[in-house]
């Protein structure tokens, strides 16, 4: 019997994972719904079930919180509460929601999701039509937006602001290392790390990031999670989170003329969101996009590949130079072909810590789709190479050392499973 193809085997992470209404990033590790996850994960979903896919982003949306925020975890009822940490009772949602079921975290995550359900639309538009998939889910997504422009502007800048490292998606990344080292740990014996019990501690965020994590997720609950900057100790004005709302109002441009919206609201939306990026944030001398400290005016982390992922954002200026960064020493990315999270000539690049180095493929996605939106059609044929023969080689892994490809973190991951799935196709 031949062995089952690439996209056989994706195919099966994507069904193995999938608990009913949604799917979780990673069986043992990660056992409820993560929200930037569901939307890669719709991605590759489109082409083993439109139906499916669209279900994905329905359930995430259907924790939404009235303020608009979509919350970054939705808690699965039928796993253990304590099966990860922080679970429902950490973050108490329905203190505020007034709602117990589904309970969710408070966070958000970067807002990937109108990008997913365009896309999830295309892959089968008269399944969509007939389910009523984008007209249901545009209020929602405009919501989402809104409360992103509106609530999360903390610098006054136009830009997003997170207020935790888990906002950011690339948690232990050292371009938060600064602020995060003004913030007092929670003691390592206050709580109990369940993603000990299924990962190795030399891959993942230290007890000591755990602790602040904590303190800054506490402090936010306790605030009744206000969003007013003074109230945050760790409040940055962050480029990844900024060009993916860019990238996804230009989405939700396209949901707009399909559902016979007006999409010229959208498309300012782009403009003003690209203008505050290279306006605020792009440094020419190193031809990224660093984050800023919203209270220190700190540019932040240099060195991560966040900077380089605006390339998402169409008709960016400033593209050239991000081709030029992404090429050079600092991420080999023609040579290599998977994106490093971390400047690998800087002394604090680690091969295997989880966002201090390792190459993850949503990222490795994102640029491949940047670099096609600004014409480096070859070197997004690079990195869709690299990103594939990784996977072939190590599995379906959360993530891989960028040099030697090596897998690392939970197996069977599942936005790792979709992106190689709908780059096969
Ligand atoms: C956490 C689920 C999430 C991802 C994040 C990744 C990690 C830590 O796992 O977050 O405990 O939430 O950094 O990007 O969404 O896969």
């Amino acid at each position: 019997m031949r062995a089952p193809t690439l996209g056989a085997r994706a195919t099966g992470v994507l069904l193995a994972n999938w608990r009913g209404q949604s799917t979780v990033p990673a069986a043992d590790l990660y056992p409820h719904q993560w929200s930037w996850d569901s939307a890669f994960v719709a991605l590759g979903l489109r082409h083993v079930s439109a139906r499916r896919a669209q279900r994905e982003l329905e359930s995430l949306f259907g924790a939404q919180w009235t303020d608009g925020r979509v919350p970054h975890i939705v808690f699965d009822p039928a796993s253990s509460p304590r099966a990860y940490f922080p679970g429902p009772d950490f973050w108490r949602s329905a203190d505020v929601t007034g709602r117990h079921r589904p309970a969710t975290s408070g966070l958000v995550q970067p807002p990937v999701h109108a990008l997913a359900a365009w896309e999830t639309f295309r892959a089968d538009p008269a399944t969509a039509r007939r389910r009523g998939f984008l007209p249901r889910l545009y209020p929602r997504l405009r919501a989402w937006h809104r409360y992103l422009t509106e609530r999360r502007d903390l610098g006054g800048t136009g830009l997003v602001g997170i207020v935790h490292p888990w906002e950011s998606g690339m948690d232990n990344s050292p371009a938060w290392d600064g602020p995060l080292s003004r913030v007092p740990p929670v003691p390592a014996r206050e709580f109990r790390r369940r993603d000990l019990d299924h990962a190795s501690a030399t891959e993942r965020p230290t007890d000591l990031d755990y602790g602040r994590y904590v303190r800054l997720a506490a402090d936010y609950r306790d605030s009744g999670y206000s969003d007013r900057p003074e109230r945050h100790s760790f409040a940055v004005e962050d480029p990844l989170t900024t060009a993916l709302l860019a990238a996804a109002e230009d989405a939700m441009a396209a949901i707009a003329t399909e559902i016979g919206a007006d999409p010229g609201p959208h498309r300012r939306e782009v403009d003003r969101l690209r203008a505050a990026l290279v306006d605020e944030l792009f440094d020419p001398a190193t031809g990224t996009f660093p984050a800023r400290d919203v209270h220190t005016g700190a540019a932040l982390g240099y060195g991560s590949v966040a900077g380089i992922v605006p390339l998402v954002v169409p008709g960016l200026p400033v593209a050239d130079a991000l081709l030029a960064t992404a090429t050079g020493p600092r991420f080999r990315l023609a040579e290599l072909g998977l994106p490093a999270s971390f400047d690998l000539t800087d002394e604090r690049f680690d091969t295997s810590r989880y966002w201090r180095g390792p190459a993850w493929f949503n990222i490795g996605w994102l640029l491949c789709r940047g670099l096609r939106e600004h014409g480096a059609i070859g070197l997004a044929g690079t990195v869709r190479g690299a990103l594939l023969r990784a996977a072939e080689r190590a599995g379906f892994r959360e993530y891989v050392d960028p040099l030697s490809g090596q897998g690392h973190g939970a197996k069977d991951f599942s936005w790792t499973a979709a992106v190689i799935l709908d780059l096969l196709h």
